[in-house]
């Protein structure tokens, strides 16, 4: 467990960190800023679907106080945050498997997906 509220801010935003760098790899290919690559694709996707998981053992009580960009609301709302990381850990697992698959189409809408939930949990639970 964590010892205090700095080291599971610093846990839960190294964790965002990883997700944040593999999304955004996949995004640039998304964007058509670098060449599509099947299997780096897949990779990140498999990693984000992985890493969709570890963040939100940090959202400890207490740690909306510190060095975050947390909002009070995450421990104010917590049935909803919950709900919603749940949907992006759907949209995550989706993306990773559609990304095996390899369909242009399929994987366009599950990226946007997955970029919507975090978007939409960014939008209410995150300071701008
Ligand atoms: C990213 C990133 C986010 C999401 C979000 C998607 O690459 O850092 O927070 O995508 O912007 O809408």
């Amino acid at each position: 467990n964590f010892e205090d509220a700095k080291d599971a801010i610093e846990y839960r935003q190294s964790a965002f960190g990883l997700i944040a760098y593999n999304f955004g790899d996949m995004g640039a290919m998304m964007k058509g800023k670098k060449p599509f690559e099947a299997e780096t694709f897949a990779m990140r996707a498999n990693n984000v679907a992985a890493l969709s998981h570890i963040p939100f053992e940090g959202f400890i009580e207490g740690s909306d106080k510190g060095d975050t960009e947390a909002l009070a609301k995450v421990w104010q709302d917590k049935a909803d945050f919950d709900a919603k990381i749940k949907t992006f850990q759907e949209n995550a697992a989706i993306l990773a498997t559609v990304a095996q698959k390899g369909d242009q189409a399929e994987i366009k809408q599950a990226f946007m997906n997955t970029g919507k939930s975090c978007k939409g949990c960014h939008d209410v639970y995150k300071k701008d």
